[in-house]
Protein backbone atom coordinates (compact mmCIF):
# COMPACT_ATOMS: atom_id res chain seq x y z
CA UNK A 1 0.00 0.00 0.00
CA UNK A 2 2.69 2.21 0.57
CA UNK A 3 4.77 2.03 -2.35
CA UNK A 4 1.24 2.25 -4.20
CA UNK A 5 1.22 5.71 -2.26
CA UNK A 6 4.81 6.87 -3.37
CA UNK A 7 4.14 5.60 -7.14
CA UNK A 8 0.67 7.81 -7.20
CA UNK A 9 2.65 10.74 -6.29
CA UNK A 10 5.76 9.85 -8.56
CA UNK A 11 4.67 11.88 -11.44
CA UNK A 12 3.97 15.03 -9.65
CA UNK A 13 7.45 14.82 -7.49
CA UNK A 14 9.52 14.48 -10.85
CA UNK A 15 10.82 11.07 -10.34
CA UNK A 16 9.39 9.11 -13.38
CA UNK A 17 11.89 9.88 -16.25
CA UNK A 18 12.11 7.52 -19.73
CA UNK A 19 15.38 6.23 -20.95
CA UNK A 20 15.77 5.96 -24.97
CA UNK A 21 16.92 2.96 -26.64
CA UNK A 22 18.44 3.09 -30.02
CA UNK A 23 16.89 0.87 -32.89
CA UNK A 24 19.06 0.68 -35.75
CA UNK A 25 19.33 -0.43 -38.96
CA UNK A 26 22.20 -3.45 -39.24
CA UNK A 27 24.06 -2.84 -42.69
CA UNK A 28 23.99 0.68 -42.26
CA UNK A 29 24.49 1.27 -38.75
CA UNK A 30 21.81 4.03 -38.80
CA UNK A 31 19.46 5.24 -36.29
CA UNK A 32 16.29 4.56 -37.55
CA UNK A 33 14.20 5.34 -33.82
CA UNK A 34 14.18 4.81 -30.55
CA UNK A 35 12.20 2.98 -27.95
CA UNK A 36 10.94 5.10 -24.87
CA UNK A 37 11.50 3.00 -21.48
CA UNK A 38 9.84 4.57 -18.72
CA UNK A 39 11.89 4.84 -15.27
CA UNK A 40 11.38 5.84 -11.69
CA UNK A 41 13.99 6.84 -9.34
CA UNK A 42 12.58 7.37 -5.70
CA UNK A 43 14.80 8.65 -3.03
CA UNK A 44 14.08 6.33 -0.58
CA UNK A 45 13.70 3.16 -2.83
CA UNK A 46 16.39 3.75 -5.63
CA UNK A 47 15.35 3.07 -8.95
CA UNK A 48 12.41 1.15 -9.30
CA UNK A 49 12.30 -1.44 -11.52
CA UNK A 50 9.50 -1.00 -14.67
CA UNK A 51 8.39 -4.92 -13.61
CA UNK A 52 7.58 -3.82 -10.23
CA UNK A 53 5.95 -1.00 -10.98
CA UNK A 54 3.74 -1.37 -14.01
CA UNK A 55 1.67 -4.19 -12.99
CA UNK A 56 1.12 -2.33 -9.86
CA UNK A 57 0.43 0.87 -11.92
CA UNK A 58 -1.84 -1.53 -14.04
CA UNK A 59 -3.74 -2.62 -10.63
CA UNK A 60 -4.11 0.41 -9.40
CA UNK A 61 -5.51 2.05 -12.11
CA UNK A 62 -2.48 4.79 -12.28
CA UNK A 63 -1.22 3.31 -15.69
CA UNK A 64 -3.55 5.72 -17.14
CA UNK A 65 -1.88 8.82 -16.13
CA UNK A 66 1.68 6.99 -16.32
CA UNK A 67 1.01 6.11 -19.64
CA UNK A 68 -0.31 9.47 -21.28
CA UNK A 69 3.07 11.11 -19.40
CA UNK A 70 5.00 8.67 -21.11
CA UNK A 71 3.38 9.57 -24.60
CA UNK A 72 3.39 13.07 -23.97
CA UNK A 73 7.56 12.84 -22.68
CA UNK A 74 8.11 10.84 -25.36
CA UNK A 75 6.65 12.83 -28.40
CA UNK A 76 7.89 16.40 -26.89
CA UNK A 77 12.03 14.80 -26.69
CA UNK A 78 11.10 13.86 -30.29
CA UNK A 79 10.64 17.88 -31.22
CA UNK A 80 13.55 18.75 -29.08
CA UNK A 81 16.15 16.64 -30.64
CA UNK A 82 14.77 17.71 -33.64
CA UNK A 83 15.58 21.24 -32.27
CA UNK A 84 19.21 20.31 -30.91
CA UNK A 85 19.60 19.14 -34.71
CA UNK A 86 19.11 15.32 -34.29
CA UNK A 87 16.37 14.09 -36.87
CA UNK A 88 15.07 10.64 -34.92
CA UNK A 89 12.78 8.87 -37.21
CA UNK A 90 10.18 7.79 -34.76
CA UNK A 91 9.79 6.78 -31.17
CA UNK A 92 8.04 3.38 -29.97
CA UNK A 93 6.06 3.49 -27.10
CA UNK A 94 4.91 0.89 -24.72
CA UNK A 95 1.00 0.69 -24.53
CA UNK A 96 -0.37 -1.44 -21.49
CA UNK A 97 -3.91 -3.73 -22.19
CA UNK A 98 -5.55 -0.95 -19.36
CA UNK A 99 -4.85 1.93 -21.34
CA UNK A 100 -7.18 0.46 -23.88
CA UNK A 101 -10.34 -0.23 -21.28
CA UNK A 102 -11.46 2.96 -21.02
CA UNK A 103 -11.75 4.05 -24.52
CA UNK A 104 -10.39 7.38 -24.63
CA UNK A 105 -6.78 6.23 -25.95
CA UNK A 106 -7.77 6.92 -29.33
CA UNK A 107 -8.51 10.51 -28.29
CA UNK A 108 -5.45 10.98 -26.19
CA UNK A 109 -2.80 10.15 -28.68
CA UNK A 110 -4.82 12.66 -31.08
CA UNK A 111 -4.22 14.73 -28.90
CA UNK A 112 -0.47 14.77 -27.73
CA UNK A 113 -0.03 14.57 -31.25
CA UNK A 114 -1.53 17.74 -31.87
CA UNK A 115 -0.39 19.30 -28.70
CA UNK A 116 3.38 18.76 -29.26
CA UNK A 117 3.46 18.92 -33.27
CA UNK A 118 5.15 15.50 -34.33
CA UNK A 119 3.94 14.01 -37.17
CA UNK A 120 1.52 10.36 -36.28
CA UNK A 121 3.60 8.39 -39.01
CA UNK A 122 6.54 9.20 -36.33
CA UNK A 123 5.01 7.69 -33.67
CA UNK A 124 4.67 3.98 -33.31
CA UNK A 125 2.99 2.37 -30.26
CA UNK A 126 3.87 -1.29 -29.41
CA UNK A 127 1.06 -3.67 -28.52
CA UNK A 128 1.48 -7.24 -27.11
CA UNK A 129 0.02 -9.60 -27.98
CA UNK A 130 -2.35 -9.88 -24.82
CA UNK A 131 -3.69 -6.48 -25.69
CA UNK A 132 -4.96 -7.75 -29.59
CA UNK A 133 -6.38 -10.65 -27.33
CA UNK A 134 -7.51 -9.34 -24.43
CA UNK A 135 -9.08 -6.17 -25.68
CA UNK A 136 -13.17 -6.42 -26.66
CA UNK A 137 -12.74 -3.62 -28.89
CA UNK A 138 -9.58 -4.02 -29.49
CA UNK A 139 -9.77 -3.96 -33.91
CA UNK A 140 -12.02 -1.21 -33.36
CA UNK A 141 -9.14 1.24 -31.65
CA UNK A 142 -6.43 -0.18 -33.56
CA UNK A 143 -8.17 0.29 -36.61
CA UNK A 144 -8.56 4.44 -35.32
CA UNK A 145 -5.32 4.46 -34.37
CA UNK A 146 -4.27 3.16 -37.86
CA UNK A 147 -6.75 6.19 -39.21
CA UNK A 148 -5.24 8.72 -37.21
CA UNK A 149 -1.65 8.35 -38.93
CA UNK A 150 0.57 6.49 -36.12
CA UNK A 151 2.62 3.41 -36.57
CA UNK A 152 1.81 -0.05 -34.94
CA UNK A 153 4.34 -2.71 -33.63
CA UNK A 154 3.27 -5.99 -32.09
CA UNK A 155 5.78 -6.84 -29.13
CA UNK A 156 6.77 -9.66 -27.73
CA UNK A 157 6.14 -11.35 -31.18
CA UNK A 158 5.97 -15.07 -30.36
CA UNK A 159 5.27 -15.25 -26.90
CA UNK A 160 1.78 -14.44 -26.87
CA UNK A 161 -1.06 -15.94 -28.58
CA UNK A 162 -2.36 -13.76 -31.22
CA UNK A 163 -3.96 -15.84 -34.27
CA UNK A 164 -2.69 -15.93 -37.78
CA UNK A 165 -5.95 -14.89 -38.90
CA UNK A 166 -6.05 -12.06 -36.59
CA UNK A 167 -2.23 -10.78 -37.72
CA UNK A 168 -3.62 -10.32 -41.28
CA UNK A 169 -6.86 -8.32 -40.13
CA UNK A 170 -4.72 -6.07 -38.53
CA UNK A 171 -2.98 -2.80 -39.94
CA UNK A 172 -0.03 -3.54 -37.98
CA UNK A 173 3.13 -2.50 -39.73
CA UNK A 174 6.08 -4.04 -37.44
CA UNK A 175 6.94 -7.41 -35.71
CA UNK A 176 9.29 -6.87 -33.11
CA UNK A 177 11.58 -10.43 -32.22
CA UNK A 178 10.94 -11.03 -28.54
CA UNK A 179 14.53 -11.35 -27.20
CA UNK A 180 14.31 -14.84 -25.56
CA UNK A 181 14.32 -16.24 -29.41
CA UNK A 182 17.55 -13.76 -29.93
CA UNK A 183 19.64 -14.22 -26.37
CA UNK A 184 20.69 -18.39 -27.35
CA UNK A 185 21.38 -17.75 -31.02
CA UNK A 186 23.68 -19.29 -32.45
CA UNK A 187 23.60 -21.30 -29.88
CA UNK A 188 20.13 -22.99 -29.80
CA UNK A 189 19.08 -24.26 -33.41
CA UNK A 190 15.24 -24.30 -32.21
CA UNK A 191 15.64 -20.40 -31.76
CA UNK A 192 17.38 -19.72 -35.48
CA UNK A 193 14.70 -21.13 -36.59
CA UNK A 194 11.56 -19.56 -34.16
CA UNK A 195 13.36 -16.17 -35.77
CA UNK A 196 13.59 -17.08 -39.40
CA UNK A 197 10.18 -18.51 -39.51
CA UNK A 198 9.23 -15.06 -37.88
CA UNK A 199 11.23 -12.65 -40.62
CA UNK A 200 9.62 -15.15 -43.02
CA UNK A 201 6.35 -14.33 -41.64
CA UNK A 202 6.29 -10.56 -41.69
CA UNK A 203 7.85 -11.18 -45.29
CA UNK A 204 4.72 -12.34 -46.47
CA UNK A 205 2.55 -10.29 -44.63
CA UNK A 206 4.65 -7.15 -46.25
CA UNK A 207 5.69 -6.31 -42.11
CA UNK A 208 9.08 -4.71 -40.88
CA UNK A 209 10.66 -7.62 -38.82
CA UNK A 210 12.73 -5.60 -35.74
CA UNK A 211 14.99 -7.68 -33.35
CA UNK A 212 14.94 -7.02 -29.97
CA UNK A 213 17.87 -7.99 -27.34
CA UNK A 214 20.69 -8.07 -30.02
CA UNK A 215 23.95 -8.99 -27.85
CA UNK A 216 26.57 -10.10 -30.31
CA UNK A 217 27.85 -9.23 -33.46
CA UNK A 218 27.03 -12.53 -34.28
CA UNK A 219 23.12 -11.83 -33.61
CA UNK A 220 23.13 -9.41 -35.85
CA UNK A 221 25.09 -10.84 -38.38
CA UNK A 222 22.88 -13.58 -38.27
CA UNK A 223 19.56 -11.42 -38.41
CA UNK A 224 20.91 -9.66 -41.34
CA UNK A 225 21.87 -13.12 -43.52
CA UNK A 226 18.02 -14.19 -42.66
CA UNK A 227 16.79 -10.46 -44.76
CA UNK A 228 16.36 -8.66 -41.18
CA UNK A 229 17.96 -5.33 -40.76
CA UNK A 230 16.49 -3.94 -38.01
CA UNK A 231 17.86 -4.48 -34.35
CA UNK A 232 18.02 -3.00 -30.93
CA UNK A 233 20.11 -4.33 -28.11
CA UNK A 234 22.68 -3.87 -25.82
CA UNK A 235 25.20 -4.50 -28.67
CA UNK A 236 24.08 -1.33 -30.19
CA UNK A 237 23.54 0.93 -26.96
CA UNK A 238 21.70 0.41 -23.23
CA UNK A 239 18.35 2.12 -22.67
CA UNK A 240 20.29 5.29 -22.07
CA UNK A 241 18.78 9.36 -21.32
CA UNK A 242 17.78 12.10 -24.09
CA UNK A 243 21.13 13.95 -23.87
CA UNK A 244 23.27 10.68 -24.36
CA UNK A 245 21.47 9.70 -27.09
CA UNK A 246 22.01 13.25 -28.76
CA UNK A 247 25.65 13.33 -27.85
CA UNK A 248 26.30 10.05 -29.61
CA UNK A 249 24.25 10.26 -32.47
CA UNK A 250 24.10 14.12 -33.24
CA UNK A 251 26.76 14.39 -36.41
CA UNK A 252 26.85 10.78 -36.91
CA UNK A 253 24.66 10.63 -39.81
O1 LIG B 1 14.13 -1.90 -19.30
P1 LIG B 1 12.99 -2.52 -19.21
O2 LIG B 1 13.23 -2.94 -17.76
O3 LIG B 1 12.66 -1.07 -19.38
O4 LIG B 1 11.41 -2.71 -19.30
C1 LIG B 1 10.77 -3.75 -18.61
C2 LIG B 1 9.34 -3.88 -19.10
O5 LIG B 1 8.60 -2.71 -18.82
C3 LIG B 1 9.22 -4.15 -20.60
O6 LIG B 1 8.31 -5.21 -20.78
C4 LIG B 1 8.64 -2.89 -21.14
O7 LIG B 1 7.79 -3.16 -22.24
C5 LIG B 1 7.86 -2.33 -19.96
N1 LIG B 1 7.78 -0.88 -20.08
C6 LIG B 1 8.80 -0.01 -20.12
N2 LIG B 1 8.34 1.25 -20.28
C7 LIG B 1 6.99 1.15 -20.36
C8 LIG B 1 5.94 2.10 -20.54
O8 LIG B 1 6.15 3.30 -20.70
N3 LIG B 1 4.66 1.63 -20.54
C9 LIG B 1 4.38 0.30 -20.39
N4 LIG B 1 3.09 -0.06 -20.39
N5 LIG B 1 5.34 -0.62 -20.25
C10 LIG B 1 6.63 -0.21 -20.23
O1 LIG C 1 9.03 -5.77 -23.31
P1 LIG C 1 9.84 -4.72 -24.00
O2 LIG C 1 10.41 -5.24 -25.24
O3 LIG C 1 9.14 -3.44 -24.19
O4 LIG C 1 11.04 -4.39 -23.03
C1 LIG C 1 12.27 -4.03 -23.43
C2 LIG C 1 13.16 -4.52 -22.32
O5 LIG C 1 14.30 -5.18 -22.84
C3 LIG C 1 13.66 -3.43 -21.41
O6 LIG C 1 13.66 -3.95 -20.15
C4 LIG C 1 15.09 -3.23 -21.91
O7 LIG C 1 15.91 -2.67 -20.92
C5 LIG C 1 15.46 -4.67 -22.23
N1 LIG C 1 16.55 -4.84 -23.18
C6 LIG C 1 16.83 -4.09 -24.24
N2 LIG C 1 17.90 -4.56 -24.93
C7 LIG C 1 18.31 -5.66 -24.26
C8 LIG C 1 19.38 -6.59 -24.48
O8 LIG C 1 20.15 -6.53 -25.42
N3 LIG C 1 19.48 -7.60 -23.57
C9 LIG C 1 18.65 -7.72 -22.52
N4 LIG C 1 18.85 -8.73 -21.68
N5 LIG C 1 17.64 -6.86 -22.29
C10 LIG C 1 17.46 -5.84 -23.16
MN1 LIG D 1 8.69 -2.77 -26.08
NA1 LIG E 1 9.74 -6.92 -25.94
Amino acid sequence: LRLETMLRRSIEKNEIFLNYQPQVEIDSGRLIGVEALVRWNNPELGLVAPVRFIPLAEDTGFINQLGKWVLYESCRQMIRWQEDGLYVPKIAVNLSVKQFERGSIVCMVADILEETGLAPHRLQLELTESVIMNTGDALVFINDLHAIGVGLAIDDFGTGYSSLAYLKQLPVQTLKIDRSFIKDIPADSDDEAIAIAIIQLGKSLNMSVIAEGVETADQAAFLLRHGCNQAQGYFYSRPELAQAVLERWLGAG
